[in-house]
């Protein structure tokens, strides 16, 4: 066994990737990203024991959210990026450690290792050194959540929004992870208490995004594309889109979406830039072919990443953020947080224009405000019976064959459905034209995979609208797919919300060990996904 990673949806067998990453992923990255995490949580035993007050070290905490970030699935294959992460962190650790008392620490706390032996200090720290196969899986399932909060913590910081609870929350649980005493049960409340603090990382996220580029709203989003040169952006960051769109203007450059950032185009304050010319092709698992016909530099802001096996692609692919790719440049930022773009700029006047691969236009837009400026209308269509059941088909796309059920599902529901859907899972069907039930469109996209927070404000909502006791009892669906520790975030908050029978696919998670598996099903219901007819059968019974 060269590595050891079973993070994501398309890990190896659906057990574990075990010689390189499905993801494109070396064993050198896996094993070293482990060191990282393992590092991470040695730092946070020092906070905890030491009673560390977050508000006194801002730098660590950033620092953790960044580390974090490098771990997710397809953010950053870089291996030399994540080694000098270890170092960072290794020497912020011990500037921590000198100054608190903490007692008695874990290895993972006080542990050296230089860059040239990093990596045999990383095979002993992974995932499997942790024996009991149960309390492994729950670990896993903390430190996924945790990283994807990180994630969209970050976002939120990258806009100046900040929560102390919430870093204070991943010291908690990432060194809780390392406690040897806690049993099965205290880390399934951790789990939910993870889903807790994940529902107000996401909170914080759509207080940053909307109190800074105004609340989502109804929008045609154009898929074709104009003859100027021009930039794909893609990823998550909002933050990093103001800054090209800014840089970009006057300059002859166009700016397209791509995947994860097309909902940017749904805020008002990204609506003034004419240069804003539309979204470029589907979810992250295309790039392979589309950064062929797009033809201009690509700016990866968070993941997916796909390691592109052509190199004139490579040459303009460029980084930022948490992300990486061996051979391409990345962009930092300078103490404020400005990014200078130039050099992609001058690359694109180099090159020539995109080619066309579809035309016409996609709706989208239908965030929590935008909703519930709709909420009349809606309530009406339910009570009338024309609307009689939302289907959250929240989530992520990915390369299976076996995601086709997504598109088969949608094109099979009833007319008298509508979907609600948030994340890069909506590729698989918001192209389809289902048509809309009395002027309100049978597929609402809600945005990003973190604007699952939405639909959750929307149904709760809803169920105080309809002056329901329990969420369970609204005419509400859940069927999501998941790829990676995103999902897992958004997966963990609404359970926490109280919401069961959640349908998860293509396939369950590898790290769910059978008794945390059973957990799952016996108190929230979670169940896979069968066929596209028995699943519409089962859902509407
Ligand atoms: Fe998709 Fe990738 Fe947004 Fe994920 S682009 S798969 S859950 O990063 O974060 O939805
Ligand atoms: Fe495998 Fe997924 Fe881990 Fe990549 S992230 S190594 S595909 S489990």
């Amino acid at each position: 066994m060269n590595m050891f990673c079973y993070q994501c949806q398309e890990t190896a067998k659906g057990t574990g990737c075990t010689v390189q990453g499905v993801c494109g992923k070396s064993a050198t990255v896996s094993n070293l990203q482990d060191l990282l995490v393992y590092t991470l949580k040695g730092i946070s035993e020092i906070v905890v024991k030491g009673n560390v007050d977050v508000k006194s070290i801002g730098r660590l905490n950033h620092e953790v959210l960044n580390s974090l970030f490098m771990t997710i699935t397809n953010a950053n294959f870089d291996d030399g990026a994540i080694k000098a992460q270890i170092a960072k962190m290794i020497g912020l650790r011990n500037e921590l450690r000198n100054k608190v008392k903490a007692g008695n620490l874990h290895d993972a706390a006080v542990f050296e290792a230089e860059p040239e032996d990093m990596l045999n200090k990383a095979m002993l720290v992974g995932v499997l050194a942790t024996e009991n196969e149960d309390i492994r899986s729950l670990r896993s399932i903390i430190t996924y959540g945790l990283k994807g909060m990180a994630a969209y913590t970050q976002h939120a910081l990258n806009l100046g929004k900040e929560d102390s609870e919430i870093y204070d929350f991943i010291y908690k649980a990432l060194a809780a992870t390392l406690d040897d005493t806690l049993s099965a049960d205290d880390l399934v409340a951790l789990v939910l208490k993870t889903g807790e603090y994940g529902v107000k990382a996401m909170a914080l996220l759509d207080e940053a995004n909307t109190s800074k580029y105004g609340n989502p709203e109804i929008t045609e989003v154009n898929i074709g594309v104009r003859n100027n040169p021009a930039i794909l952006i893609s990823g998550h960051d909002l933050s990093d889109l103001e800054q090209l769109l800014e840089q970009t203007k006057g300059t002859g450059v166009d700016v397209y979406t791509h995947s994860e950032m097309l909902p940017a185009h749904y805020y008002p304050a990204f609506k003034k830039y004419d240069h804003f010319v539309g979204n470029y092709g589907n979810a992250w698992w295309k790039q392979t072919t589309e950064f062929e016909t797009f033809r201009g530099p690509i700016l990866f802001t968070t993941n997916c990443i796909v390691p592109p096996k052509n190199e004139e692609v490579r040459r303009r692919i460029f980084t930022t953020g948490s992300a990486g790719l061996p051979g391409c440049r990345h962009i930092e930022a300078d103490e404020k947080g400005r990014k200078d773009f130039s050099e992609i700029i001058e690359l694109a006047k180099t090159l020539p224009a995109p080619q066309e691969i579809e035309n016409g236009s996609i709706v989208g837009g239908f965030a929590h405000n935008q909703v519930l400026a709709l909420a009349d209308k809606v309530v009406e269509a339910v009570k009338s019976g024309a609307i009689r059941k939302f289907f959250v088909m929240a989530g992520c796309d990915g390369r299976m064959k076996s995601r086709e059920y997504y598109t088969e599902f949608a094109k099979a529901l009833p007319k008298d459905t509508v979907i609600l859907t948030a994340g890069c899972a909506k590729y698989r069907y918001n192209k389809l034209n289902l048509g809309d039930i009395g002027g309100i469109p049978r597929v609402l996209d809600a945005g990003q995979c973190n604007d699952s927070y939405s639909l959750a404000v929307i149904a709760l909502k809803l169920k105080e609208v309809f002056g329901l006791e329990d969420i369970n009892k609204l005419p509400i669906a859940f069927n999501i797919a998941w790829y990676e520790q995103k999902a897992v975030i958004v997966l963990l908050a609404l359970l926490y919300l109280g919401v069961k029978n959640i349908h998860l696919g293509p396939t369950l998670p590898g790290f769910l060990s059978p008794n945390v598996a059973k957990v799952l099903v016996d108190r929230f219901g979670i169940a896979g996904i069968g066929s596209v007819d028995e699943d519409i059968n089962l859902f509407l019974a």
